[in-house]
């Protein structure tokens, strides 16, 4: 691989291998045909994964960009049952006090036709919960605080990947966003600079898995082109 300096800082060449026009439209369709499978799924199987197959989702995962190339997060994997059940338990607390208490009226009509209620029995069922963590600054050798950059972004565009890395596996997933989610600092005993962002149950779909009738927004509505 070609390499060089400039402005005194080492740059490669980067030339990854052309395709046809054909090949990229090709391409680009199965893609988006693979990706409009994709549903958030809460009937999850027991079924277990290897455990090379998260590390290569959250390893893809791990490619996006980021702010100044800080890559301000931290993937934690969560197999350990005890653990699991530790994570199901709090959630449920929080859910259930936000259900009954903390949501309003218009938010938890919204959510009616999504079937969603306090209990996450999922937490428990899934093979492997991946708890996302933002780092909101970073520490140095020293101790002292390093700025990092458009986390909440970073880690939007991390996730974005994740989720497309476990459904291009063939696996199934849950953006789950426990509200508040400190719980999961304490459980898994993170340090202070880093922040939950989201919990994702990853597994196979279980034998009768299912979704709410919902649609997408079409090419028209989402789009306009100048
Ligand atoms: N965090 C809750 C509530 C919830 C909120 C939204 I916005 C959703 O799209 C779905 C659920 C829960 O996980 O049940």
């Amino acid at each position: 691989m070609k390499a060089k300096l400039i402005d005194g800082y080492p740059y490669l060449d980067y030339s990854p291998p052309t395709k046809t026009d054909e090949d990229i439209l090709k391409t680009s369709i199965d893609y988006f045909e693979k990706m409009s499978k994709r549903r958030s799924v809460r009937d999850f199987s027991d079924k277990d994964i290897s455990i090379e197959v998260i590390k290569n989702i959250v390893k893809t995962a791990g490619t996006a960009p980021s702010g100044a190339n800080k890559q301000p997060w931290t993937f934690c994997i969560v197999k350990d049952p005890e653990i699991k059940s530790k994570i199901r338990l709090a959630a449920e607390q929080e859910e259930k006090e936000s259900y009954e208490a903390r949501m309003s009226k218009e938010w938890l009509e919204d959510l009616k036709h999504l079937g969603t209620n306090w209990q996450k029995p999922f937490l428990e069922t899934a093979p492997y919960l991946i708890v996302v963590f933002k780092k909101v600054y970073d520490l140095d050798e020293r101790g002292q605080k390093r700025n990092n950059y458009y986390v909440q972004e970073s880690l939007g565009i991390a996730c974005g990947i994740l989720i497309s890395a476990i459904q291009n596996a063939g696996l199934v997933t849950l953006t789950h966003t426990p509200s508040p989610m400190n719980f999961l600092s304490k459980i898994l005993n993170r340090p202070s600079n880093e922040k939950p962002y989201l919990l994702l149950p990853v597994g196979h779909p279980a034998s009768e898995c299912w979704v709410p009738d919902i649609h997408r927004k079409n090419m028209e509505e989402i789009t306009e082109i100048y």
